[in-house]
């Protein structure tokens, strides 16, 4: 898919943000919803995405939203580190097919990293289930609240 194109109201993402699919919350608020990615590339791999805006990538998202988005990505990552005691995070964004994008509705992964583990590759580590997402979620946002 380009860069620039419709945003389809049912893809996965708009699913879930509409209850129609299920996923392991981390925390939501009026304009943002994080939660656990199935395909982790690491324990506590989770995903930041701006709420009511039709946004595929970070290209068109509404300017006036990126400060709000920026500020959860950066509170999620501050949970996680204080949930997970990782050694470094790293944040990714991908916009376009050719950019590693394949869920097109706006979204920043929040990857906690160790010393001496390497991360997964994108997408491709294999499928968790929700009871080993779950605690791990429990544990990030235990540390957001705290
Ligand atoms: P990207 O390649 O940046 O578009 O990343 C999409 C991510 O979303 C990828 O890491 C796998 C994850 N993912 C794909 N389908 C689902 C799903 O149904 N639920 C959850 N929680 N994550 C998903």
């Amino acid at each position: 898919m380009s860069l620039e194109g419709q945003y389809d109201r049912n893809n996965i993402f708009a699913k879930i943000m509409k209850g129609e699919m299920p996923c392991v919350k981390v925390y939501e608020d009026d304009a943002t919803l994080v939660f656990m990615d199935v395909f982790p590339q690491s324990e506590g791999h989770c995903l930041v995405i701006p709420k009511g805006v039709d946004s595929r990538n970070l290209v068109d998202l509404p300017a006036e939203r990126i400060a709000g988005l920026f500020e959860r990505v950066q509170k999620t990552t501050r949970a996680v580190i204080k949930g997970l005691d990782p050694d470094g995070v790293r944040i990714m964004q991908f916009n376009g097919t050719a950019g590693g994008q394949s869920v097109f509705h706006l979204h920043v992964h929040v990857i906690p990293c160790w010393e001496g583990k390497p991360l997964r590759p994108h997408g491709e580590g294999g499928m968790r289930g929700a009871d080993e997402l779950q605690p791990l979620a429990d544990k990030i946002a235990a540390a957001m609240e705290a």
